[in-house]
């Protein structure tokens, strides 16, 4: 293994554990984590390998297959991280005094910029790699939490548990429907091949600057929506066009989105209940159409990949993830994939949009160790 060997010539000797966490893209539920409501991942097979020995100092010792110098960075502490070695660092800082410094070793292959949740696949696999270890004993959502916890509180990003849970607790060939208040969760299967399907990622190879920004703003109208409606969280919402009524402008379009994707999700988590996956499309377009007027978290690439996969033959397709970029997945008949990929190909070309990339996504397992 690369990262092993990488490992060993940086730092003399063997590591004492290997743990590799995947991305993830999101079949539905877009938005509705940090409202305590569902979404319904599943992880990609790429994602994030971490070797790890610990230190009996607080020196950290970081190196990455990735960086351009290919050169391990020492931190004497744990305040001096900067770029991507805040996310290994935020999750030593949330494990306190449970921990002390390391050497580590990194190699990631989740497509960069592709909004696959390359950060949560770090931190998930570093947590995953310290807990063993250590014997510390957390379970998945524990680590999934603390990697949460790692990115809100040290790295500055107000994400929600979804992609740091779909990396700790997904299985292999299923998606994980996730209750975000109770953090109850149940795997689906979810064997698109023998319905003679597959998802298609389209990853639009493009991210606006403004993202975080715009993250962080549509959880606080969602927070003041709450407020005014008197409830926890969207979540609690039980008459929605009550709860319209009382609402104005951006609130009102955010508080319709998240309630009615709630449904959606409960709605395509029937659906492959009763193996009727061939019947999920609608919701993924209504998904889509409802992130793109309601939730204005779509971007011109988006709604472009989406209209021309289905005019290429997709059964349904949506953004995943935050939005502003990153990628949307397709629902395709096998035997359409050539079309929908030519679709898309065409419409990015007609509107001088850089080329997109096109990844086949199966649902891989969640952390675990490799050796
Ligand atoms: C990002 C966040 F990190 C998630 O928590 C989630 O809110 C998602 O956007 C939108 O569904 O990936």
């Amino acid at each position: 293994m690369r990262v092993v060997e990488a490992f060993s010539a940086a730092y003399g000797a063997s590591p004492r554990t290997v743990w590799r966490a995947p991305g993830r893209v999101n079949l539905i539920g877009e938005h509705t984590d940090y409202n305590d409501g569902f979404v319904l991942p599943f992880a990609v097979p790429w994602g994030v390998t971490a070797a790890l020995t610990p230190r009996d100092d607080d020196t950290i010792r970081l190196l990455s297959l990735q960086s351009d110098s290919g050169e391990p960075v020492t931190l004497a502490g744990r305040e001096e991280s900067r770029g991507w070695t805040r996310y290994v660092v935020g999750v030593l800082e949330m494990l306190g005094d449970r921990v002390r410094g390391a050497d580590i070793a990194i190699d990631g292959d989740v497509p960069s910029g592709a909004g696959l949740s390359s950060s949560a696949a770090l931190e998930v696999s570093v947590a995953s790699a310290l807990n063993d270890v250590h014997g510390l004993g957390l379970t998945p959502m524990e680590l999934a939490l603390l990697s949460q916890k790692a990115e809100n509180d040290f790295v500055g990003m107000p994400c929600g548990i979804m992609d740091q849970a779909a990396s700790a607790l997904c299985e292999e060939g299923h998606a994980l429907f996730l209750d975000c208040r109770s953090l109850g969760s149940r795997t689906i299967p979810l064997d698109l091949a023998s319905h003679g399907l597959s998802m298609l990622i389209i990853d639009t190879q493009v991210h606006h600057e403004h993202a975080g920004g715009e993250y962080a703003k549509r959880r606080a109208e969602c927070e003041s929506a709450a407020r005014k409606l008197g409830v926890a969280a969207l979540r609690d919402v039980t008459d929605l066009a009550g709860a319209l009524a009382r609402l104005q402008g951006d609130e009102r379009k955010r508080v319709e989105h998240i309630v009615t994707e709630n449904h959606r999700v409960e709605a395509l988590v029937g659906l492959l209940r009763a193996g009727a996956v061939t019947e999920i499309g609608a919701l993924l377009n209504a998904s889509h159409l409802s992130l793109r007027d309601l939730y204005e978290v779509s971007s011109p690439e988006l709604d472009v990949a989406v209209e021309a996969s289905i005019r290429g033959g997709a059964r349904g397709a949506r953004m995943t993830g935050g939005g502003f970029g990153g990628s949307a997945i397709a629902l395709v008949p096998l035997e359409r994939l050539d079309s929908v990929k030519e679709s898309v190909l065409n419409a990015y070309a007609e509107r001088g949009f850089k080329e997109p990339r096109f990844l086949p996504a199966t649902p891989a397992p969640g952390a675990h160790r490799l050796s």
